[in-house]
């Protein structure tokens, strides 16, 4: 017999910390873990398997499919956009080839105990691709069907598996004798920069509001890398994690997309710095544009229309921005690092 589990992969990056805390008190089912590195202690507490290696490794996948009776996968697992560009064919192993493999044993599941696997996968607002500055302020709030052109490798990436996501969940063989498709329920968010109090986001083109709010916590001067006009939707990382959550649970026949944007806050990168200078009176952040990353995050657009997910599973995020600095993040980052060692 198989232990019926919750799987998650890449379980040690920013959102799979905060999910598994929060999975562990809500549910009951084992949760098992995926990572090519060894989860932080506090975090591995939580989980009742974890496996230190690489979504690359089928024979991994089979063992886990072998031992565990899988009915809800959250595929976290991805390199980011800047580690992207510098190692593109990686990327795309990681990326694409990573989540054909997770897609694969989420039907293997399905067919074994014969329930669909819900599969949640967190696209990204670099699925867009606005082509200069005039058209992202013009067309502000984009919708999830419009403005997808990718320009970088990681958002080439996540918009492919959007499509492979909804492959397997309609049309998987679709001229094999039998029917075979329904057995991954493929679920996917288009997160916007993502803000955590608890970690610090690595490899990512939207990581100059973390790293500003992170430094200066710690007392450390930044330069952010990129215009002080630049605007880019984020969210609080309690949202995103609630946000998971809350599709993961929604009833299937409510859902009339396969992809939702989500959003909660867009504010321009001196906006943030105000917010954070108002926290920390004595940070010192600097604007230094890197024109390269620059590039990549003028063609993200300036906020998404989430509406389809608020009208079909009730997204609603807690906080917005000034509830975010203020009841959120600072308390929050304050603590950290007055704890840490
Ligand atoms: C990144 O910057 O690559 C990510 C994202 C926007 O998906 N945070």
């Amino acid at each position: 017999m198989r232990t019926a589990a919750i799987l998650i992969t890449g379980a040690g990056g920013e959102i799979g910390h905060g999910l598994i805390e929060r999975l562990a008190q809500q549910s009951e089912k084992p949760i098992v873990t995926l990572d090519v590195r060894p989860l932080e202690a506090e975090v591995a507490r939580c989980t009742s398997q974890e496996f230190v290696g690489s979504i690359l490794d089928r024979s991994l996948l089979d063992r886990i499919l072998a031992e565990f009776e899988v009915d809800l996968v959250f595929h976290l697992a991805a390199l980011l956009s800047t580690r992207s560009e510098f190692t593109p064919v990686a990327a795309h192993e990681v990326n694409v080839d990573g989540t054909l493999n997770l897609l694969e044993f989420a039907q293997r599941q399905g067919e074994s105990h014969g329930k669909p696997v819900v599969f949640l996968y967190p696209s990204s607002i670099a699925a867009y691709g606005l082509p200069d500055l005039d058209t992202k302020a013009r067309v502000g709030k984009v919708k999830e069907n419009e403005w997808t052109k990718p320009t970088t490798m990681y958002g080439c990436n996540k918009l492919y598996c959007e499509h492979l996501g909804r492959y397997y969940a309609k049309r998987y063989k679709q001229l094999a004798a039998e029917p075979l498709a329904g057995k991954v329920d493929f679920r996917c968010l288009r997160f916007p920069g993502l803000i955590s109090a608890v970690t610090v986001p690595s490899g990512g083109t939207s990581d100059f509001a973390p790293e500003m709010l992170h430094a200066a916590a710690q007392g450390k001067p930044y330069a952010c890398f990129v215009r002080p006009d630049t605007r880019i939707p984020f969210m609080a990382m309690p949202d995103a994690v609630e946000a998971l959550l809350r599709l993961a649970a929604a009833p299937r026949l409510s859902l009339n997309h396969t992809v939702y944007n989500v959003g909660a806050f867009a504010p321009s990168a001196q906006e943030i710095r105000e917010l954070v200078l108002a926290a920390f009176p004595n940070a010192e952040i600097s604007f230094a544009p890197d024109h390269k990353r620059q590039g990549i995050v003028d063609t993200w657009p300036a906020d998404v229309d989430d509406s389809a997910a608020r009208a079909d599973w009730g997204y609603a995020p807690a906080y917005d921005l000034e509830r975010c600095f203020a009841e959120y993040l600072v308390p929050t980052i304050k603590q950290r690092y007055a704890q840490a060692p």
